[in-house]
């Protein structure tokens, strides 16, 4: 090898490696904008939860960690964004556990219907054991679950007619969360289950390709149900929590002290956003009443009845599910019941 070649090749080995470390150095530029979704409005327990933890975030880290929300499911319907996050693409989010459940099945225990009875009893399970151990088994499928935040117990709306008993479902086309265990209880409690990402349900309701829904009251309110439903039926026959998501293949690349701030924020936006929920449920209420939507409660004899009639279906899903899990959960609320 000549001189001149050997100084080429020198020259050549130095770029490579200042190359080499400059993308190590700017691996150390952490981390990229967080980018949050949900699928709520801007206006919503969602909305003021996520703006809690994008400022709590912002606080802890000292203006390092910065995240911007996206609402109104503009980043995609929570089944979209579960995809982003393990595709590595989006890096938080917050969604239902219904969809959760078609890679992990085990969170469909949160769409088998009466089983909570009150709040109090759901962060008691959520936070305790179960909640975390499910929560870890998203590891495997690349989501990172950090917390849970309250959805709530959900009540029927639709445009037909007041649901007084469960044969008044008959023939009414209700969208459900899209898995198995939600359309199950639906069409066992007699109604046309449609499952339907909650992106499209407004629109839906609005032209009437499907007749009802059901969600907690303060999503019938903020997502402004009550222009296309006249019909409120409060049911709470199943509660259902939020998980906030990370993406597993971004969350690995920080540093242990970030993702102790993220899971810092996660736990105050989680207290944060509970409290606002509970308090919001009563104004929504009065919200919709002004409104002019008409409400009915249903006797505790007809939900008995209704229990009777998904009993088939909880079953079957215990059984998929697994029972011991099942009754891990019972037990845990039966505990907390005290
Ligand atoms: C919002 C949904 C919604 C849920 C549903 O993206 O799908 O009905 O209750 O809150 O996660």
């Amino acid at each position: 090898m000549n001189k001149t070649w050997k100084h080429t090749l020198v020259a050549l080995t130095a770029a490579l490696s200042c190359a080499v470390a400059g993308v190590a150095a700017a691996q150390d530029i952490k981390p990229r904008l967080i980018r949050f979704g949900y699928g709520l409005n801007d206006d919503s327990v969602q909305g003021r939860a996520a703006r809690h933890l994008a400022q709590e975030l912002e606080k802890l880290s000292g203006g390092k960690m910065k995240m911007k929300t996206f609402g109104s499911a503009s980043l995609g319907s929570d089944e979209q964004m579960q995809s982003a996050l393990v595709g590595g693409v989006q890096e938080m989010m917050v969604g239902s556990t219904a969809p959760l459940a078609t890679m992990v099945k085990e969170f469909g225990v949160f769409d088998l219907p009466f089983l909570f009875n009150s709040d109090k009893e759901a962060d008691a399970v959520l936070d305790g054991p179960l909640g975390e151990r499910l929560l870890k088994m998203l590891d495997a499928k690349g989501l990172v679950g950090l917390v849970y935040w309250e959805n709530g117990f959900r009540n029927l709306t639709n445009s037909r007619h007041p649901v007084v008993k469960a044969e008044d479902l008959q023939g009414i086309k209700l969208r459900v969360m899209q898995n198995q265990v939600a359309l199950g209880v639906f069409n066992a409690l007699g109604a046309n289950a449609v499952p339907m990402p909650f992106s499209e349900l407004f629109t839906a309701l609005e032209t009437r390709t499907v007749d009802g829904q059901e969600n907690p009251v303060t999503t019938i309110q903020s997502s402004k149900f009550y222009e296309v439903q006249p019909y409120l039926t409060i049911t709470r026959h199943v509660y259902t929590p939020w998980v906030v998501l990370a993406s597993k293949k971004w969350w690995d690349t920080l540093s242990p002290d970030e993702q102790k701030l993220i899971r810092q924020a996660a736990v105050a936006s989680r207290d944060f956003e509970r409290q606002d929920s509970r308090a919001d449920s009563k104004k929504a209420m009065d919200t919709l009443k002004e409104h002019g939507m008409k409400i009915n409660v249903v006797s505790d004899e007809e939900i008995a009845r209704m229990r009777q009639k998904v009993q088939p279906v909880v079953d079957k899903t215990t059984q998929e599910l697994g029972p011991e899990l099942v009754k891990e959960l019972q037990e845990e609320i039966q505990k907390a019941r005290g």
